[in-house]
């Protein structure tokens, strides 16, 4: 429990906010991948045979092991990811129905995961590894059709004694922002805009006290070099182009603008020994409809272990999402939000265009969906990828959808209905 007051702004506030044409591509996607991965992936929840059970990346923070500085740098040099393997990264995300990767490249302990001039508190220059992972990671995404971009705290550098956040004191008085941000903050993320070929997403977060005039500088440095780049609210002060939630939250009636919710693979974003709370493969199915049913896009999270290797539940789970994903293509990728603004009893509804789709995620013994308020009448009903008997019939004001009473054989079966007619 974090109870510092100072912490109280620190997380940002939901907004709407709409990229315009800059955004299209997004309302597109709507399911990606995030990365966290970093020296804390070494200690993975544990430091000095004690366990800190939660936040795995704040680890080093004074409420938690409260690690000095100098320690917590000890460890880049024990940090050598050999089973990294971008090919296998990037095909697991792909594989998975997930159009762009989301991952760190500094995280609040202030170590780059890639090659920074900047500052040499980063991987390639203090750690065994000597390759840059996230370059590999660019070119890999590029090759096989996915976006990518990163993960950046912006504001919190706990390694920094200049940056809000240091390790022990929140707000030292003697702190200087400005220089910190002039001298690590703008040149890495100018790093990150410049060298890593087109990006599609800054995720910045933490926002905290940031000043609009530094909010500013960094859109401004993204648009110069990215200029199709999206920037999530996380920058502060509103300047952002699409919203991220509160973490882990799918809100129960629809949101409007570009928003995403994020989410994680377990109930950890780094990687975490004792956490095996894995979502399942219809759990994450489900979490993917539910977020497109309310207007949103999913972004979920893996943490790799240190030495580069991906937990093998975290890609079971995956991929089987992504063989439903994929053989439901239509019903997720540039669908909208339902017409009934939040879920059903039975399931949650997209739609695109003219057609309306029915998840079930608990079929219904006896036979019968209701749909209430639905003026059209329907050209078309069918059970997607199945021949099943569907009738429809109104009872006044109620759409009656006839269905098997037995559920197809289908983790997550859909109902299609094409409408006569605009909704
Ligand atoms: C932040 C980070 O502090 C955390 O380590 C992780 O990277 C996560 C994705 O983002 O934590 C937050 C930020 C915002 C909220 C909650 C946790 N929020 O708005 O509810």
């Amino acid at each position: 429990e974090i109870a510092d007051s100072a912490m109280d702004k620190l997380w940002g506030e939901r907004l709407e906010l709409d990229a315009g044409e800059r955004g299209s591509w997004f309302k597109q996607a709507k399911y990606a991948m995030f990365i966290h991965w970093g020296l804390y992936s070494e200690l993975a929840g544990d430091w000095k045979g004690k366990t800190y059970f939660g936040i795995g990346e704040w680890i080093m923070n004074k409420y938690l092991a409260g690690i000095s500085v100098d320690d917590y740098r000890a460890l880049a040099k024990d940090f050598n990811p050999v089973k990294f393997d971008a090919k296998a990264w990037v095909s697991l995300a792909k594989q998975s129905g997930m159009k762009y990767i989301v991952i760190t490249a500094k995280h609040h302990d202030g170590f780059a995961m890639y090659g920074s001039k900047a500052s040499s508190y980063n991987i390639v220059d203090a750690s065994p590894f000597k390759r840059d992972p996230l370059k590999e990671l660019a070119d890999e995404c590029r090759k096989q059709g996915l976006g990518f971009g990163f993960y950046y705290s912006q504001y919190q550098d706990w390694n920094e004694k200049d940056a809000y956040g240091n390790a022990w004191d929140f707000n030292p008085k003697d702190a200087q922002f400005d220089k910190y941000f002039k001298e690590k903050c703008e040149p890495q993320v100018r790093e990150l805009v410049t060298q890593y070929g087109d990006l599609a997403v800054l995720w910045f977060d933490t926002p905290g006290k940031m000043t609009k005039e530094h909010s500013m500088a960094l859109v401004n440095l993204v648009r110069e070099h990215q200029p199709r780049c999206l920037i999530n609210s996380r920058i502060g002060n509103g300047v952002g182009d699409y919203s991220s939630l509160g973490d882990m939250e799918i809100p129960p009636e629809n949101v409007g603008g570009l928003w995403e919710c994020v989410d994680t693979t377990n109930n950890s974003w780094s990687y975490a020994w004792y956490d095996q709370n894995w979502k399942s493969t219809k759990q994450i199915a489900k979490n993917v409809i539910s977020v497109v049913a309310r207007g949103g896009t999913y972004m979920l999270n893996i943490g790799p272990r240190s030495d580069g290797s991906i937990p093998v539940n975290a890609q079971e789970s995956l991929l089987g999402a992504g063989k439903w994903i994929k053989s439901h293509a239509a019903t997720i990728y540039g669908a909208q939000a339902s017409p009934w603004e939040k879920a059903f009893s039975w399931g949650d509804v997209t739609v695109k265009g003219n057609k309306l789709y029915l998840h079930v995620f608990k079929w219904p013994s006896s036979g019968k969906i209701y749909l209430p308020g639905l003026s059209n009448s329907i050209s078309e009903a069918s059970i997607i990828g199945l021949s099943s008997q569907i009738t429809i019939a109104k009872e006044g004001d109620w759409t009656v959808v006839n269905i098997p009473k037995i559920q197809p054989n289908d983790m997550i079966p859909v109902i299609q209905l094409n409408l006569k007619g605009e909704l």
